[in-house]
């Protein structure tokens, strides 16, 4: 059996590898759970910046969400949450999640930190408005990706669609999504998902 620790705080990006351990049916031991984790000493010595989700995997460190996710889903190929390493789709994996991640979330995340996340006094607000264009572009694409399709990755549920649409959930947050349909409808499947741990309020 696979010894897995997951360092984790349920709202944070840490709910990605936390669901993709509940689809895979992987017994794991949680760490922190709470904003004490970035107390936490072994995931600074793990993670460069004490960031969460971070993971050890058979006495093995990892960080970054979509890294830890696929680690996980590697180990339960049965489950099929994740293409075969080598394949074409797994490149399909990688192209949609660099995607993501590049393309969206880091416009995203700033005006998450400065319009909610932040202490007042550490906000700044002078590229909300180009990163929410930004944002928006990225995510016009993905709508149009998802106008005929319900995954991303051959049309079936993978690990793909945990790491993207926990960016879409966010975007969700800030109402960057009400002109999407297709991206709001994906959400909606994600929701219905009995381990999804994206926050549905
Ligand atoms: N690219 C990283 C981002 C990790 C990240 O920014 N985590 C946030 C929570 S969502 C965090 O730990 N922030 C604490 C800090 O900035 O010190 C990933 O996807 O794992």
């Amino acid at each position: 059996m696979t010894n897995i620790k997951l360092f984790e705080y349920a709202p944070t990006r840490s709910a990605r590898p936390n669901w993709t351990l509940l689809e895979a049916g992987l017994p794991y031991e949680s760490i922190g759970n709470g904003p004490a984790v970035f107390g936490n000493q072994e995931l600074r010595n793990i993670h460069p910046l004490g960031k969460v989700p971070a993971a050890i995997i058979d006495g093995k460190p990892l960080f970054e969400s979509a890294a830890i996710c696929a680690a996980i889903a590697d180990l339960v190929p049965e489950k099929q949450l994740i293409a075969k390493p080598g394949s074409w789709s797994r490149y399909i994996h990688e192209q949609w999640s660099f995607f993501v991640l590049t393309e969206m979330e880091a416009w995203l995340w700033p005006n998450l930190l400065n319009l909610f996340l932040l202490p007042e006094e550490r906000r700044n607000p002078s590229n909300l408005e180009q990163n929410e264009a930004m944002f928006k572009r990225g995510a016009a694409a993905l709508d149009n990706a998802l106008a005929d399709v319900d995954y991303l990755v051959d049309n079936k549920f993978s690990v793909t669609d945990i790491i993207a649409s926990y960016t879409v959930n966010g975007a969700r947050s800030l109402g960057y999504i009400d002109e999407f349909a297709n991206l709001q409808r994906y959400l909606e499947r994600m929701f219905a998902r009995e381990h999804c741990s994206l926050d549905q309020s």
